[in-house]
Order: structure tokens, then C-alpha cells, then sequence
């Protein structure tokens, strides 16, 4: 017997990479969608991660929220019609500013929300509740890298190329990515590239999937890479490889630049690093024997108080040899959640406006308030950081509204965090599941998630793409943009909140008009027709909608080929020194901590750790040392242990491998309770990004 069914082509709920899948729905809509592949999409060509093939799961009732909780009087959280519970937010909202102010006001967001979503948000903040205290977790994610672009190229997208173009350069040097683990189907191009004769150098503490994968593997102490980069260049140099006519043609800087790339001789290097110097040479010879290559970092080099500088001084290697600016060639970064690039576009970012646009500009200003109804004088100014505003709560700010975040357990220093969150007069929370920090809430939302709703985010490559609606939701349930909607009427503004998400996008575009990320010419029906639109891509000037074959139909896959998007298209050196971590080992405190992902569990783990398959794959936390190390402690694989820093302890079982360096433990951050690693990090910021250092903090560890 044949039960009809219809296929929805959609994406990925999860990471940056997106990937391309396709739901096949009964055609009575009962039950859960199948996930099917879906080859036609370019960037994963069918291929998906455990956590994308079993993605479905979580839109099952068994594990999600289906009806708004308030907490009562006796502290309990109880189940609540819709009207109760947005009356109960807005109260609480509005008793906040009544007494202390509109940044009494915070709101915290998400770069897994939808473009629609976090535009709406970043609106919702600066014009409902007019607070200038609004930031995302996008700031624990790319930040760094996002800085470093900006000063060196004049714009920040993610890759300046498609990813495919990696297989087809000549070397790559991947920088703190774990992507066998982290965007699995991303392989692929890593694999194809040395098929193709080209090279790989992976730069990480740990001996990963991915660094087993490379001709070279650079295992540096953590937090050392702006040393490494540094070391590299003066290589560079030394050796005679500079690239003198791109430097003099299409750059600014190097001048300036160069006495500290002189300071940080082979030898020095080797002692900061301790990676070799013959292993500095080989990865030299390799990145400048290519006739192309790449640089790519993810969380590793970003993710340190000095993120900004090392991303910096990876930018100056590739623009030094001339590896920028021309095809096939370039810097990266590789974004993390699902919007990662979108979510930092369009508006939840504490200075930023639709479109890439700064809040301080006043043109930029004059331009949004324009497209919002409102005067430019009542748009308020930049606010916190992440953590900055995290660390607030409870003194200056009083009420805190979360939609796509977990900082109970992602935030550095959570502890502290948690504490905070506890002593808000108001906490609200919209997710798809009681997370951790839903738990605390007095007011929960439960929301709609990906296959429900439709939407665009923006992947790691800038290509915009679209979420498509395949099932209809719990009945108890809203989305994001309704729960925006019901908030705004009830704070009384009438600036226009619309549900519905391509009347949201129409209005994005607008916003974003002759900004840096200019997305005016997207349309959903070009993204459908391109396999995804990459950024810029102006609005014709006829004002139609760009495809009559007047701009490329895909937008701009490739950037800075004929100049960088500086104000004299020039890239930036940037002069960066080394300069050691917030916190180095110490008698009290002897070995480093790093921290990162494992393959099976995504982040908190809000929505992984519900799905039962990627449990028995990755059922809890581990502390990852060296069987050197651990024989030093007396611990055995499988044996608690306890890690303690200066600001907590966590207690999870020994994971003994010789994959580590002997003077550096590894925990995952996905889970709660005693195991969470976050309760150990450190929050020491980055001064120009505000990244905390999660990559890089001094522990002491024992058998417990
Ligand atoms: N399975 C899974 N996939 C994910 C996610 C997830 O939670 N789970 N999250 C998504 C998101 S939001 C992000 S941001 C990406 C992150 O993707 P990645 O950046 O690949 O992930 P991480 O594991 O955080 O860090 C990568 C590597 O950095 C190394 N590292 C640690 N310290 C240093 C250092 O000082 N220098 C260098 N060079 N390397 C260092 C770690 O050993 C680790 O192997 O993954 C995305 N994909
Ligand atoms: N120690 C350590 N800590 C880290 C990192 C690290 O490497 N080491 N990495 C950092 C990085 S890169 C990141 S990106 C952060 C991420 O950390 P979090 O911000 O905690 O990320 P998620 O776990 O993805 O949280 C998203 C929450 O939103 C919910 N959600 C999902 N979709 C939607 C939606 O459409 N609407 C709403 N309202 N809710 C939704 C999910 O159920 C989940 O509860 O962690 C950071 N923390
Ligand atoms: S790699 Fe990322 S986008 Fe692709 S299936 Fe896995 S989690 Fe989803
Ligand atoms: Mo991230």
C-alpha cells in the first residue's frame, strides 16, 4: 500500500554549514517529517551529520514545550493561556522601565534565529522598548574574526568565496577548526582538495579527525596562534617570499606592520608555541610553494581575549604572500550556528543596525529610522556586550526577555551567570524546549521552530537561503515573530511587528538598502530559483527584483577580486603582537584548559541531548588529558576528575588519549550539571570584539 506524501526542500536547524536537506511529510501531516536527502544543494550535496538526519526529532511533542508556563506565587512553573502569559511579560518588562529606566531593559538573542527573526528582535528592542541593552550569542561565536575582517578588508563576511572553491586551491592552512566534527559533510572539499594535489596544515593543541586528515599539524600550546602567525610571516620574509607587488598594489600598512613581525624570530616562536622550528619552515614552504592558497580559523585563535589581534596577524600572512583578493586565494572564517553570518547582520548585535550598518553612524541612523516610522534622535545608542550585559543583570539591568539562547550553560564563567539570571526582577524566555535557562524563567514562550516556519538564514559562505514551512506546529505553540507581535501591541507601539516572516524579509531588504550587507535585491523566489543568493545584492535600479539577468542571479559569490571594500579599496595591515593569555599555568593552577565541541551534541545541548540517538553517541562530558599526564595524577580512563580553576570546579569522568598535548586538558561545553565546563572559563574579554576567552584558561586538575 503507497501512503502519499509531499517533499519540502528545507535546511538544517543546526550549524552554519546549512546543509541542504529535504522533508518528506504523510500527506495527512500526522507524524514526524522523514529527513531524505536532498543532493541538489550544492554545499553538502545530500550528505548530512547524525545531528541534521535525526534533526526531526526535536519538533516531536514528547521533548518540546507545546503550552507558555508562569511561574505562580509558590515559585512553580505552571502551564498558561497565550494572554496571560504576554500580558505577564509585557508587565514585567514594563514594571522594569517604569522604575529604573529603558536600559533597565535587556534582551538577549540568538545566531540561530532567522534573518526575519533577529531583525525583528534588534527592532523590537531599539523601537518597542527603546533599550540600547540588546546582544546575542553570536558574540561568544565569530566576533573576533568579525572585527579582524572588518579593519583589514572594510567588510565582514564570513568566506569572501563559496566553499567549494576550497578543494580547488593549493594549500589550506585551517586554524582552530575541528570541521570532521563540527560540519562533517565540509570534509569533503578538505578530502577533494588534497586529491587534487593540493595541501593541508591543521593548527591545533589536539590531534583531532580533522588534523589526522593533514600533511601537516602544527600543535601549538593553546592561545598562541597571534605567535604562530607572527612566526609564519617573518618566514615569510626572512626567506624572501614576500609578495612585493600585491603588497604595493593592493595594500596599506605594511610598513608599520613589519617591525613586529621582525620581533618574533623562529627560535622566540618555537619557545611560545612549542611547535618546532623545522615544522615553521615546512608549513612556509607549503603555504608559499602553492600557487594559490587559503587561510581558515574558526573558534581555536578567535575565541582568546586576543582573538581580534590573531585573526589580525592571519589576515597579514595571506596578504603579505598575496594570497587575498584574487581566486582561489584568501582569508576565512568559518561561521558557527546556523545564522551565524545573518544573525550578525541585521540588527541584535549592541551596535549594530539592518544591514551591517553601525548605530553610531548618523547616516545610517537617518536611514533605519526611516524605514521604522521614528525619529533618528530616538534611536537609542551602542550597548553592552554578551557578557558584559550577562554580568549586569540583576543591578542595572532588571528584566531580561532570551529568544535562542542558553547561558546557563554556554556562557563563560556560568556560575556567576547563573547567579545573575536569578536575581533579575524579570526573566523571560522564548525556546523550543525547557532549557536550563528556560528553567529559570518566570515566564516561558514556547515557539516554532524550523520545519513549522518559514524563514532565511545566511550560511558560513554569505549565501542566503530559505527555510521552507513543512509541517504545521502544536496548536499550543507560536513563533517568534507572533510572540513579538503580541509583546509590541501591549507595550503600545504601533511600528509594525508583522507574523508573517516574507512581510518581515520585504522590510529587512528596505533596511538593509546601501548598507554592507545589502540583501535588497534577495527576494524568496530568487533564493529558490539559485540554490541561495549570496550578499551583497543590491536592488536593480528599475526596482524589479534582479532576474533579468542584469546582476548574476546568485548575487556575489566572490568578493574583494578588484578591490576590498575599504574606503580606498585597499586591504589593512594591521601591527599586532603576541602578548600572553588572561591567564597562564601557575604553580596553584598548572595545566591549560580548552574547550569545544564533540560531533554527536550541538552547543547547550538544549535540543541534542533530547534526541536519543546522539545520547548513546555522546551521553555526557569528559575531561580529555594525556596518558602522560594522566599517569602523573594516578587517573585511568573512565576515572572521575576534578578540574578547578579560578572561578569553579567540574567533576566529569577521564577521557585518557594521547591525541592532547601533556600540558593541556580539553572538556566539551554541552552539558549541564557538575560536568559543565563552562563553571571553569574564563570571562577575561577581548578589548575590540568583547570575546571571552573560552579557548584558554589555567586549571588544576586531580583524580576526585
Ligand atoms: N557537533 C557540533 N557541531 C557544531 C557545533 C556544535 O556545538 N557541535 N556548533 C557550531 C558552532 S556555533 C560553531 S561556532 C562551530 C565551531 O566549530 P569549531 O571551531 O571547529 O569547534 P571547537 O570545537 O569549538 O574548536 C575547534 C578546535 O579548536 C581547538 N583549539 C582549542 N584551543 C585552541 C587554540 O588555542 N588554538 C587553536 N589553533 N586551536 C585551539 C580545539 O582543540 C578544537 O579542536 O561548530 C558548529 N558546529
Ligand atoms: N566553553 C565554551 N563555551 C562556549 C563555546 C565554546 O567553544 N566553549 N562556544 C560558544 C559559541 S561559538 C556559541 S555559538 C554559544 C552557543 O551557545 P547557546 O547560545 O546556548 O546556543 P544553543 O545551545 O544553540 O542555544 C539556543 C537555544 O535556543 C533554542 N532555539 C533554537 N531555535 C530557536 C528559535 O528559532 N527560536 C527560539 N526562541 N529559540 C530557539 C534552543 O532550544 C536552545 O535552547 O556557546 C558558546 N559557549
Ligand atoms: S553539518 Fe551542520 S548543517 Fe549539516 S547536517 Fe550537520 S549540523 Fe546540520
Ligand atoms: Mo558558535
Amino acid at each position: 500500500m503507497s501512503v502519499a506524501t509531499r517533499d519540502v526542500d528545507t535546511h538544517c536547524p543546526y550549524c552554519a554549514l546549512q546543509c541542504g536537506m529535504t522533508l518528506r511529510v504523510g500527506a495527512d501531516g500526522g507524524g514526524l517529517p522523514e529527513v531524505v536527502e536532498r543532493t541538489g544543494f550544492p554545499v553538502n550535496k545530500g550528505a548530512l551529520c547524525g545531528k541534521g538526519r535525526t534533526a526531526a526529532e526535536v519538533l516531536s511533542r514528547g521533548v518540546r514545550l507545546t503550552e507558555p508556563l508562569v511561574r505562580g506565587a509558590d515559585g512553580v512553573l505552571r502551564p498558561a493561556g497565550w494572554e496571560e502569559a504576554l500580558d505577564r511579560v509585557a508587565e514585567g518588562l514594563l514594571r522594569a522601565r517604569a522604575g529604573h529606566g529603558r536600559d533597565a531593559v535587556g534582551v538577549f538573542g540568538g545566531g540561530g534565529l532567522t534573518n526575519e527573526k533577529a531583525y525583528a528582535l534588534g527592532k523590537f528592542a531599539r523601537v518597542a522598548l527603546r533599550t540600547s541593552q540588546i546582544d546575542y550569542n553570536g558574540r561568544f561565536c565569530m566576533s573576533s574574526a568579525a572585527v579582524a575582517q572588518n579593519k583589514a578588508f572594510g567588510l565582514d563576511r564570513g568566506l569572501p568565496f563559496p566553499l567549494a572553491d576550497v578543494a580547488r586551491t593549493g594549500c589550506v592552512i585551517l586554524v582552530g577548526s575541528n570541521l570532521a566534527d563540527t560540519m562533517p559533510p565540509s570534509l569533503r572539499y578538505l578530502t577533494e582538495l588534497r586529491e587534487n594535489g593540493g595541501t593541508l596544515i591543521v593548527v591545533d593543541p589536539r590531534r583531532t579527525r580533522t588534523a589526522e586528515q593533514a600533511d601537516l599539524h602544527l600543535q601549538p600550546r593553546p592561545g598562541t596562534d597571534l605567535a604562530l602567525a607572527l612566526g609564519l610571516l617573518h618566514l615569510v620574509v626572512a626567506e624572501g617570499r614576500l609578495d612585493e607587488d600585491f603588497v604595493r598594489r593592493r595594500t596599506s600598512g605594511w610598513d608599520e606592520t613589519l617591525p613586529a613581525v621582525m620581533a618574533h624570530w623562529p627560535e622566540l616562536v618555537e619557545r611560545i608555541t612549542g611547535v618546532p622550528v623545522p615544522r615553521l619552515r615546512q608549513a612556509v614552504a607549503m603555504f608559499c610553494d602553492a600557487r594559490e592558497s587559503m587561510v581558515l580559523t574558526a573558534r581555536g585563535p578567535e575565541q582568546q581575549a586576543k582573538g581580534t589581534d590573531t585573526v589580525g596577524a592571519w589576515i597579514n600572512l595571506c596578504l603579505a604572500t598575496g594570497r587575498a583578493g584574487r581566486p582561489l586565494s584568501g582569508y576565512g572564517c568559518l561561521t558557527g550556528q546556523g545564522n551565524g553570518q545573518g544573525g550578525r547582520e541585521h540588527g541584535q548585535k549592541a551596535d549594530q543596525l539592518p544591514g551591517y550598518r553601525k548605530l553610531d553612524d548618523p547616516a545610517a541612523r537617518a536611514h533605519v529610522a526611516a524605514v521604522w516610522g521614528v525619529d533618528p534622535d530616538d534611536l537609542p545608542g551602542p550597548g553592552r556586550s554578551a557578557y558584559e550585559l550577562l554580568d549586569a543583570l540583576g543591578r542595572d539591568i532588571r528584566a531580561l526577555l532570551v529568544m535562542g539562547s542558553n547561558p546557563v550553560v554556554s556562557a563563560p564563567r556560568a556560575g556567576h551567570v547563573t547567579e545573575r539570571l536569578q536575581s533579575l526582577d524579570f526573566l523571560a524566555v522564548c525556546d523550543v524546549v525547557l532549557s536550563e535557562t528556560a528553567a529559570l524563567a518566570d515566564v516561558v514562550l514556547p515557539v516554532t521552530q524550523w520545519a513549522e516556519e518559514t524563514g532565511t538564514t545566511t550560511n558560513l559562505e554569505g549565501r542566503v537561503i530559505l527555510r521552507r514551512k513543512a509541517v504545521d506546529p502544536p496548536a499550543g505553540v507560536r513563533s517568534d515573530l507572533e510572540v513579538l507581535e503580541g509583546l509590541a501591541e501591549r507595550l503600545g507601539c504601533d511600528k509594525g511587528f508583522p507574523a508573517d516572516p516574507e512581510e518581515v524579509f520585504g522590510e529587512l531588504r528596505r533596511a538593509s538598502a546601501g548598507g554592507p550587507a545589502d540583501y535588497s535585491g534577495i527576494t524568496y523566489e530568487r533564493i529558490a530559483a539559485h540554490d541561495g543568493v549570496f550578499w551583497p545584492c543590491p536592488a536593480p535600479e528599475d526596482g524589479d527584483d534582479g532576474d533579468d539577468g542584469e546582476a548574476a542571479g546568485d548575487g556575489t559569490p566572490r568578493l574583494f577580486l578588484e578591490r576590498f571594500a575599504t574606503p580606498d579599496g585597499r586591504a589593512r595591515f594591521t601591527p599586532v603582537h603576541h602578548r600572553p593569555s588572561a591567564e597562564e599555568p601557575s604553580p596553584d593552577f598548572p595545566y591549560h584548559l580548552t574547550t569545544g565541541r564533540v560531533l554527536a551534541q550541538y552547543q547547550s545541548g538544549a535540543q541534542t541531548r533530547r534526541v536519543a540517538e546522539l545520547n548513546e553517541a555522546a551521553p555526557g562530558p569528559f575531561v580529555q588529558l594525556h596518558p602522560r599526564l594522566a599517569g602523573l595524577l594516578g587517573v585511568a580512563d573512565g576515572d572521575p576528575v576534578a578540574v578547578t580553576s579560578r572561578r569553579g570546579r567540574a567533576v566529569a569522568p577521564a577521557m585518557v588519549s594521547p591525541a592532547i598535548r601533556p600540558d593541556t586538558v580539553f572538556m566539551p561545553f554541552h552539558w549541564p550539571g557538575e560536568g559543565r565546563a563552562n563553571l571553569l572559563t574564563n570571562p577575561a574579554l577581548d578589548p575590540s570584539s568583547r570575546m571571552p576567552e573560552f579557548k584558554v584558561c589555567a586549571v588544576r586538575v586531580e583524580r576526585a
